[in-house]
């Protein structure tokens, strides 16, 4: 008789501090490790509802769901008695239920304990990956796992088959044809710059607005309805929803629903130039291979202004300085409330940066489709302390 292993059992915890970006990247994540690596996942998370937003199929209601093979499990106060996985993930340093933790350690072997830390390119990144933290009074340790542009890192989350994907999108009328009727749109006019626009509360987007609208080239924007709503009713002049679109001049807004994460990726893919923020679209701009203009999620201590230089030294580096200048001029006026009134002249410089950025975008996707993606290099890692 033959004895089939019992598939490993990895247990991925998700805070949803706000936003989507923290179940953005654990949605991922997890199903990656069911799809591509074969292992059995539970992802515990404590707001389905911001899940529901990202991934339709989620029903808020319920306690226990799976979803393509991940095992979906509310997190509230009231944790349940579980056996612990084989491996631990808390994302980004979000607490453990304390009996969940102590479970852990009762484990004859304790599973490979990881901290997913947010992403960033500053250089001290490199000397923290991997390091361990032992637990002040339980044989457990944990280890910080970062992900990152460089080997040094954990890399970035990547589907197998995302270039390829890509690739066939973009080659393919039937299935852009397929993604314009799923949104109940036509494709832009030709000739017109297709942006996309996801970003947070922003003092530079009335300027930038104004300035798309007078612009010799026609601009159409589209943008699933958030948190930048307010500020492009304050252009309309009137209140607006979902479905409807604004008009002014040379530019045209339409406001679209917020879409799954494939359908975002497919929007990315197609657009000339995507405003994104946070850390997870952040990522799939990068991966889509188009130029982008990054919002770095504020933070109080302003930490987030040292996080963006680093990563504009390392993306822009082999920029032509123009363009180099275009780019990090344009994120210096969107990312500072103080520098708004820069916006209209910076986007000058950026509009005709754009076939340069449009060029370096290509090489910087190839150069860190290299890299190992983040997943497998955690399995890796994981396998290696197991
Ligand atoms: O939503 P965010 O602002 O999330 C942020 C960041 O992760 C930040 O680092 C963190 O500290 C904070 O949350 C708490 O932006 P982000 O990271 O881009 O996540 C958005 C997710 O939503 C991402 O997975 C893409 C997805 N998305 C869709 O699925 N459909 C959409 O229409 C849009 C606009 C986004």
């Amino acid at each position: 008789m033959r004895f089939v292993d019992k598939p490993l059992l990895w247990d991925v915890f998700c805070q949803v501090v706000d936003n989507f970006g923290d179940i953005g990247v654990c949605w991922r994540l997890a199903r990656q490790l069911v799809v591509e690596h074969g292992f059995q996942t539970r992802l515990w998370v404590s707001d389905l509802e911001a899940f529901r937003r990202i991934e339709s199929d989620v029903d808020s209601r319920l306690d226990v769901q799976s979803i393509a093979g991940v095992e979906i499990h509310r997190w509230d106060d009231d944790f349940p008695t579980v056996v612990p996985g084989n491996f631990v993930v808390e994302a980004f340093a979000c607490y453990l239920p304390e009996v969940f933790i102590e479970a852990m350690a009762r484990q004859p072997k304790p599973p490979v304990w990881i901290n997913l830390d947010y992403l960033s390119a500053e250089d001290w990144v490199t000397g923290y990956h991997t390091l361990p933290s032992p637990h002040p009074k339980l044989p457990l340790t944990k280890y910080f796992f970062f992900p990152g542009f460089t080997a040094e890192t954990g890399g970035l989350l990547r589907e197998r088959e995302l270039a390829p994907e890509r690739q066939a999108f973009l080659a393919s009328q039937e299935q852009q044809g397929a993604f314009w009727q799923m949104l109940h749109q036509t494709p832009p006019a030709p000739g017109a710059l297709l942006v996309s626009l996801f970003a947070y509360e922003n003092p530079g987007l009335p300027p930038l607005l104004k300035i798309w609208a007078t612009g010799e080239k026609p601009i159409c924007c589209l943008t699933p309805v958030t948190r930048t709503l307010p500020a492009i009713e304050g252009f309309a002049g009137r209140s607006l929803s979902e479905g409807e679109a604004v008009r002014s001049e040379n530019l045209e807004i339409r406001l679209i629903p917020f879409l799954s994460q494939p359908g975002y990726d497919h929007l990315l893919w197609l657009c000339d130039l995507n405003f994104v923020r946070g850390e997870d679209s952040f990522i799939r701009a990068q991966w889509a291979a188009k130029p982008f203009i990054w919002h770095i999620y504020p933070q109080e201590d302003e930490a987030h202004r040292t996080k963006l230089a680093a990563f504009l030294k390392h993306y822009a580096d082999e920029l032509p300085s123009t363009a180099r200048q275009a780019l990090n001029t344009f994120h210096g006026a969107w990312n500072d409330p103080a520098r708004a009134g820069e916006i209209a002249a910076s986007w000058a410089m950026l509009r005709d940066a754009l076939p340069k950025l449009r060029e370096h975008a290509g090489r910087w996707e190839k150069k860190l489709l290299k890299q190992h993606d983040l997943c497998s290099s955690l399995v890796h890692f994981c396998k290696s302390k197991l």
